[in-house]
């Protein structure tokens, strides 16, 4: 099924140069890149972002991750992904979402880690995990003007 999906490059990356790594390994999906934009994430956008989480005792760690209050205020690269199981395809090469159960092939395995010190999930990407999401979260952070089709 064509699909679209949303990758967030996260600060933990940022922070570690990891962008052009993250979109070249991304490349191999044969995936078309329709959108792309560094963001300052602001707290409301972040609240947004992890609404479904809001009850979570995580989700104050994760509004502190995403606008890089965790990482030297790095702000986050949001591109949109396009084509055939594009919401599978990316979520297989994230990996699980705890770094260290993530398979070493994937790029959280990869280029992810927890960090004890913060107890932060430092997991490189958030990609959506539905039809449903990927549309609300595109929504969320492209106006559409910003997608080229
Ligand atoms: P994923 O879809 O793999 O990004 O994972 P979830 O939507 O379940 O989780 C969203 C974020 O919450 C993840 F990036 C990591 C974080 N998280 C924690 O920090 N602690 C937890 O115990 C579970 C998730």
């Amino acid at each position: 099924m064509e699909e679209k999906t949303l990758v967030l490059i996260k600060p933990d990356a940022m922070v570690k140069k990891l962008a052009g790594s993250i979109i070249s390994d991304l490349y191999n999906l044969d995936l078309k890149m329709i959108g792309l934009k560094l963001v300052n994430v602001q707290k409301e956008l972040a609240e947004q972002h992890y609404k479904e989480h809001k009850e979570k005792p995580f989700f104050s760690k994760l509004v502190d991750h995403i606008t890089g209050q965790l990482h030297n205020h790095e702000n986050v690269v949001a591109i949109v992904y396009q084509g055939e199981n594009a919401i599978q395809k990316i979520r297989n090469a994230a990996g699980k979402t705890h770094p260290e159960e993530a398979d070493s092939k994937t790029l959280r395995g990869k280029y992810g880690r927890w960090h004890s010190k913060t107890d932060c999930f430092e997991n490189v990407i958030h990609t959506s995990d539905s039809p449903e999401s990927a549309e609300k979260e595109i929504t969320l952070w492209f106006n559409d003007d910003e997608l080229v089709e």
